[in-house]
């Protein structure tokens, strides 16, 4: 079983994880994971600390010559701006940050030693975790991406566009939207809300190609793989709603719109025209691309900052106002391939064996045999 956790706070001196439970044999390509933090730090919108930091991952144990032994693999990004023991005090909690409730939930006189943690500068860790999740994954040509669909009331139309395109249209935007239109438009949106001094949310898409049928199970609530990643997408800071395929659209249609009919022939062996279930029936993926969606809210630090009140006199008082992003939809996205990642990284290891690469690969292809036996 995989498992990690992560630590460090947004101006404390790094950013740490360890990774337990990565099958030995791995190859990990160093550059591969320093590419997935440069992506995270991207995206229209982002305020000025990306441009203080250059994110850069040290692998301090659990390779040998670039190579996974079984071992944890302990995992450090230093901060640039590692200035938390100098920080100003913060007395007044922001709405909808974890703010206020964190330090009445901790009994903490300064709301600085919530934020700190708090902050989404701890995806850094993540994306790190799930970077060498990707690389196990591509070892069975699963590929993991993700595409910006919404930003405040911009949405994009990319229902027609195959996976390749969206991949590469969503990389070359500035918002990583597929959609050329709504791309420019979501940033001129951008611009509005920050000369507002207002911020936005919105929403992204990951997809999952190339995912065997069968991981995850019904037999067991615990292990349905739609709950774990719900639940891992759901704990990216500031995501408020996770769906899968047509989301919550099946809610409205009937049966006859959103079932899958199955089909079968001699190459593809069992497969569907629609996937609206989003890759995934009875809590199992069914050998389409796993496909879900999430909702965004706006970054909670506004620059016109709402009505609040200073926790030591009680007085009512506006917001602080802390240096931070107008918009994080992208880099959301970024984040939710890793969390992704993570997930169906585990759930391979859970079905096919985590102690090696290699038993991984031959339990992989025995399982495939037996697929098309059926
Ligand atoms: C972030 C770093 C932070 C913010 C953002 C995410 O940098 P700083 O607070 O030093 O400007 O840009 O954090 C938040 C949105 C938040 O609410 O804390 C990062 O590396 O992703």
């Amino acid at each position: 079983m995989l498992r990690y956790l992560t630590s460090g706070e947004s101006h404390g001196k790094s950013l740490l994880a360890i990774l337990d439970g990565m099958p030995a044999g791995l190859h990990v390509d160093k550059a591969g994971i320093d590419n997935e933090l440069r992506r995270r730090m991207l995206g229209y919108g982002r305020g000025k600390r990306m441009a203080i930091e250059s994110d850069k991952m040290q692998v301090l144990s659990g390779l040998r010559r670039s190579v996974t032994i079984g071992s944890p693999i302990a995992l450090k990004v230093d901060n640039a701006d590692s200035s938390i023991d100098s920080l100003p005090v913060v007395l007044n909690p922001r709405p909808g940050h974890a703010d206020l409730i964190g330090a009445l939930k901790y009994g903490l006189g300064d709301v600085r030693s919530v934020l700190e943690r708090a902050s989404a500068r701890e995806t850094v860790a993540r994306v790190g975790v799930g970077a060498i999740c990707k690389q196990l994954l591509d070892e069975f040509g699963i590929r993991i991406a993700s595409h910006v669909i919404v930003i405040g009331g911009i949405a994009a139309e990319t229902r027609k566009l195959p996976f390749s395109r969206i991949v590469q249209q969503a990389e070359k935007s500035p918002v990583r939207c597929a959609d050329r239109v709504a791309s420019e438009l979501m940033c001129i949106e951008i611009d509005n809300a920050s000369g507002e001094r207002d911020t936005l949310g919105g929403a992204f898409e990951v997809i999952v190609k190339g995912v065997p049928p069968g991981l995850g199970s019904y037999a067991q609530w615990d292990r349905r793989l739609d709950a774990l990643l719900s639940r891992a997408v759901m704990s990216i800071q500031a995501i408020k709603g996770v769906s899968f395929g047509s989301g919550f659209e099946v809610a409205i249609l009937r049966g006859s719109k959103v079932h899958d009919e199955i089909f079968y022939s001699r190459n593809k062996g069992f497969f569907r025209k629609t996937n609206n279930a989003g890759g995934l029936e009875g809590g199992m993926t069914n050998g389409e691309d796993i496909v879900l969606q999430a909702a965004m809210k706006p970054i909670a630090t506004l620059r016109k900052p709402l009505a609040s009140v200073n926790i030591r006199t009680k007085e009512s008082i506006k917001a602080t106002v802390e240096r931070s992003d107008v918009c994080a939809v992208p880099a959301a996205g970024i984040v939710a391939e890793s969390a992704v990642a993570i997930e169906v990284a585990n759930a391979m290891i859970e079905k096919f064996g985590g102690d090696s690469v290699a038993e991984m690969k031959r339990n992989y292809d025995g399982y495939l045999k037996q697929l098309r036996k059926i």
